[in-house]
């Protein structure tokens, strides 16, 4: 048994791409593991061992675990460890959605039994630990946090659909209000993670370095969204410029850019940031720019379709557009906040006629293949680049009569298509 003194049992809450893997590693490590989810299709799924998502090794992991999923928070009182992995998207006005942590948090907190760990690895931004699950923890189990059970931070790092970092092998942050919560919570992922798991100084801190990491990652992508914009009037191919500035080995990371910016973490987490400074006084303006340039790039690449079929003599209202991906990025069946969605729907408004194809998300395509998709289609737009989409040919295009192509993903060979006489457009080249 491989796990640590006195802790033996682990509940994780929400079984999805984040809790799930986390279970299963917990199970894998000796640990007494139950998942909890309010989806009882999901729990089902999961008792049957049968993989809720495309993820290879959950679905290899499934093949030889004792987990047991339940929709009872009542075996929340067998816990020595709690892991609270649910979303936290943000509302329709950008302000932070905790329903499902402070649900999860009223479900669970009756059930606590003393000395329990709880660890919050869903993104929050600093102070929600303190301000928002403390007091609820407290109030539903009449336990005082930091003597009858401890109260941890330790933020999700799941890169859906990477071949080579894992929740195995991933390095991890946690934090804590005193020192025995971060000791056990330290333990706990030492006995699972094959990596560095460092302690931070405050929880709080812990809470901003998951909202800072991917901030990071949306003011780089937005950087190279803006040059996208500019170099495309320039005539300059922006992709050829980005690989020529990374061949220096140091100081430039590059990012590419693209049709936006989705998924569950980049286009959120800076919200988190941004409305929490906001409430305590400070505007961040940059990382609200980036936010709004990466928030106008399905906008910019219909107007390169629009322009596109214009220099050819069409309107783009009547026009028949193939949208070839839903998801957000490749080789994944998610579609929360996928540039796609925000593509058609400006499509439509301005007339056009959609016809839609992930091999990934075939269950919310409107065509059930390529040649289904390309057929009769004028125009094609690539908004996710699946490997079926980068195999695109110029031949395929042409015998589909299809005039234009928009790779909003910049994923097809740009000088093979146009030497084959189609009309490519990149984005920012
Ligand atoms: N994107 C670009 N240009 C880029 C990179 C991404 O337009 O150069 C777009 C993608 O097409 C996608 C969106 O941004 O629509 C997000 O892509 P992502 O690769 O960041 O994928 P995510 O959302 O799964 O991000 C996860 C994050 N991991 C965690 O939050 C634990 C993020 O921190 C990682 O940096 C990222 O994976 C990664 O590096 O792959």
């Amino acid at each position: 048994m491989k796990n640590t003194v006195g802790q033996k049992t682990v509940c994780i809450i929400g079984l999805g791409y984040v809790g799930l893997p986390l279970a299963l590693l917990a199970d894998k490590n000796g640990y007494i593991t139950f998942g909890i989810d309010t989806d009882f299709t999901k729990v089902k799924m999961i008792n049957q061992r049968n993989t809720p998502f495309s993820d290879e090794w959950i679905k290899k992991s499934l093949r030889k675990t004792s987990l047991v999923a339940t929709t009872d928070f009542n075996q929340v009182k067998q816990a020595d460890v709690i892991a609270i992995c649910v979303p936290t998207p943000v509302h329709i006005n950008h302000k932070p959605n905790l329903d499902l942590v402070e649900s999860a948090c009223c479900s669970i907190g009756p059930h606590l039994k003393k000395g329990v760990l709880v660890i919050l690895e869903s993104t929050v931004n600093p102070g929600v630990t303190e301000n928002i699950i403390l007091p609820i923890l407290e109030g539903q189990s009449k336990l005082i946090c930091g003597e009858d059970f401890y109260l941890a931070h330790c933020p999700e790092r799941i890169n859906p659909g990477d071949k080579k970092w894992n929740i195995v092998n991933i390095p991890r942050i946690v934090g804590s209000f005193e020192k025995t919560g971060l000791a056990r919570a330290v333990a706990f992922y030492r006995s699972l993670i094959k990596a560095d798991i460092k302690p931070m100084g405050s929880l709080r801190e812990a809470e901003a370095v998951k909202v800072v990491e991917n901030s990071f990652r949306d003011i780089n992508i937005a950087f190279v969204n803006e040059l996208a914009m500019s170099f495309s009037l320039l005539g300059i191919d922006i992709v050829n410029v980005i690989d020529g500035a990374a061949t220096k080995p140091f100081a430039f990371l590059p990012h590419y850019p693209g049709c936006g910016v989705g998924g569950h973490c980049i286009p959120v987490d800076p919200y988190y940031l941004i409305e929490y400074a906001k409430e305590n006084g400070f505007h961040h303006k940059f990382l609200t720019v980036a936010r709004k340039i990466n928030n106008r790039m399905p906008k910019f690449t219909v107007e390169q379709l629009r322009v596109a079929l214009r220099d050819s003599g069409l309107e783009i209202s009547g026009v028949k557009v193939a949208i070839l991906g839903l998801s957000y990025k490749p080789e994944v069946d998610d579609c929360r906040e996928s540039p796609a969605l925000a593509i058609i729907r400006q499509l439509e408004e301005l007339g056009a006629s959609v016809i839609t194809y992930d091999p990934h998300v075939i269950e919310k395509s409107t065509a059930k293949s390529l040649s289904d998709v390309l057929t009769g289609a004028q125009a094609v737009v690539i908004v996710t680049a699946h490997a079926e989409f980068r195999a695109v040919t110029p031949s395929m295009i042409l015998q589909h009569k299809v005039k234009i192509v928009v790779d909003g993903r910049n994923c097809l060979d740009k000088d093979q298509f146009l030497s084959a006489g189609v009309t490519y457009v990149g984005i920012g080249r």
